[in-house]
């Protein structure tokens, strides 16, 4: 605090401080958060180079499997073809590390994060070790505001009823987190299953020191609030997320074809295709409300990633969005939703 606030003379700094309130300048020591993502292809280390880099992530065979690099991440989900590796960069030096197994990188008001936990089948466990993790890590540091999350994790939709995995990892991650996220709180996720067995499971997110707007979409449910059919624990995330800087874009969580809280199109990948179109032009729609400047639909500075259950439906699930969406940068992937009827799911950011 500066002194004047306990009754002695400011010093320099502190009449500086003082003299920036009286004017209302913006303070020039945290410009707001902005976030870009690019589909390049190059090798990881072209852009590990800059120094503004704060996270790569490699897909599938193509990709190298790891990086001394802590801002290199792969994932093991397959893609059609040879995938671009997907680089995330800020407008200021990034600063990284691995601590406790953490992967870390920040700058720009933006932290990245990534673990992994050995999953030896006990879905329940693994999430709760993992989230137990990330939300010491969160309470520690000064980024304390998770605003999307990604979880990967082996044989989503294994066992049945409530033993179904997926359901055990809600199970787990609520019980990790420590405590009901209140509604205002939630992050944006994606829970997707790899089609093989990788023996992990891979948690990574998008942090800020400000704490966003979570946003529901109105022709859904919201998720933690889905009924008992589902599960003994709703799972914990919200629609999308607004960021507190405007410079930083809307966070679309995997979108899948579900109305109300009922997946639609049983058998039809054209059918949940546009559904989740529909789905995803409803919560842009709700974003506009708070943030007109927004796009009303992707464009060019949007970026999708597809999820797709069947191997053999990658192809068509990229046609399908060169058509519908053909100026929007993507990568389809090969992995498995979290209700077995779910063929594809779409997550993403607009701007
Ligand atoms: C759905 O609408 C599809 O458990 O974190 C999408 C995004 C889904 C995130 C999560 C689950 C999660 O319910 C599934």
């Amino acid at each position: 605090m500066v002194g004047a606030s306990r009754g002695a003379a400011p010093g320099p700094d502190g009449a500086r401080a003082i003299m920036r309130g009286l004017m209302s300048l913006p303070s020039t020591a945290s410009p707001p958060a902005a976030l870009r993502i690019d589909h390049v292809a190059a090798p990881p280390a072209a852009v590990l180079a800059d120094p503004r880099t704060l996270a790569v992530f490699g897909f599938g065979d193509t990709a190298p499997a790891s990086h001394p690099d802590p801002r290199y991440l792969h994932v093991a989900l397959p893609a059609v073809g040879q995938a671009p590796l997907e680089c995330w960069q800020v407008e200021a030096e990034v600063v990284h590390g691995r601590d406790d197994d953490i992967a870390w990188s920040a700058g720009g008001g933006l932290q990245f994060g990534a673990l992994e936990i050995p999953d030896d089948g006990d879905a329940d466990a693994a999430a709760a070790e993992a989230y137990a993790r990330l939300r010491r890590w969160l309470a520690q540091g000064d980024y304390p505001h998770p605003l999307r999350i990604w979880n990967y994790l082996d044989a989503i939709t294994d066992g049945e009823g409530d033993a179904e995995r997926y359901r055990r990892f809600c199970v787990g991650r609520a019980r990790g987190i420590g405590r009901e996220l209140a509604p205002g709180e939630l992050p944006a996720a994606t829970a997707i299953g790899h089609p093989m067995r990788t023996g992990r499971f891979q948690l990574y997110w998008l942090a800020a020191r400000e704490a966003g707007t979570p946003l529901e979409n109105p022709r859904q449910v919201e998720a933690w609030r889905y009924p008992r059919q589902y599960g003994p624990q709703p799972p914990g995330f919200a629609r999308a997320l607004l960021p507190a800087s405007e410079a930083m874009p809307l966070l679309l969580s995997g979108t899948a074809a579900v109305v109300g809280h009922a997946s639609q199109h049983d058998g039809s990948l054209h059918g949940q295709l546009q559904e989740i179109l529909a789905n995803l032009h409803s919560l842009i729609a709700t974003a506009r409300a708070l943030r007109p400047a927004l796009p009303s639909q992707p464009g060019p500075q949007a970026r999708l990633k597809a999820y797709v259950r069947d191997a053999a439906a990658l192809p068509a699930v990229d046609a399908w969005l060169q058509a519908q969406l053909p100026q929007v940068p993507r990568i389809v992937l090969h992995g498995h939703v979290c209700r077995r009827e779910l063929q594809v799911e779409i997550d993403g950011i607009l701007r």
